[in-house]
């Protein structure tokens, strides 16, 4: 007779796998999340997307055909490396009808930032091209600067320094 029993407990052990099989299928399909039916009680919408400030912002507000007078300060090759030469000319100069276009000829993004330096409290009030990627520009009208000698500098590497006078 231990046959039998032999049987029976096997015959069980089959059923009660199957039973676990089939609940956990259905548990597991309960649980997992469809794609577009959201209804977990800690949802959250999220917040608006950030505005992302684009390279090219600072020059694409500026109608460049607008200026009969244009002055080109350069952002010059290497300058990110510190004791090289940053800007030219420097200092630049620009009558007050002008636009000032900085141009990266570097390889690397660099600013010109109104300020002596990041602990300048003043720094950007005055003028920020922000962010100017390898090979574009950006410009600021003189009439912005105002008249008079004018700090700037890399917020990317805030030991490039500039002087700009607008005349
Ligand atoms: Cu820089």
């Amino acid at each position: 007779m231990a046959d039998m029993t032999d049987k029976r407990a096997f015959y069980t052990l089959m059923g009660m796998a199957a039973i676990v099989g089939i609940i956990a299928y259905y548990v597991f399909t309960a649980a997992t999340p469809k794609p577009g039916i959201v209804d977990s009680i800690y949802r959250q919408e999220l917040p608006p997307p950030a505005p992302v400030a684009t390279a090219t912002n600072a020059s694409e507000a500026v109608d460049e055909s607008a200026f009969a007078n244009k002055v080109e300060v350069k952002i010059l090759q290497g300058s990110s490396t510190q004791g090289n030469p940053a800007y030219g000319p420097e200092p630049a100069s620009a009558p007050s009808d002008a636009l000032v276009t900085w141009v990266n000829e570097d390889t690397v993004p660099h600013t010109a930032t109104s300020g002596t330096g990041p602990e300048d409290p003043e720094t950007g009030k005055l003028f920020d091209t922000s962010i100017i990627m390898p090979a574009a520009k950006a410009s600021v009208p003189a009439e912005k600067m105002g008249p008079g000698e004018h700090d700037y500098y890399c917020t990317v590497h805030p030991f490039m320094k500039g002087k700009i006078t607008i005349t």
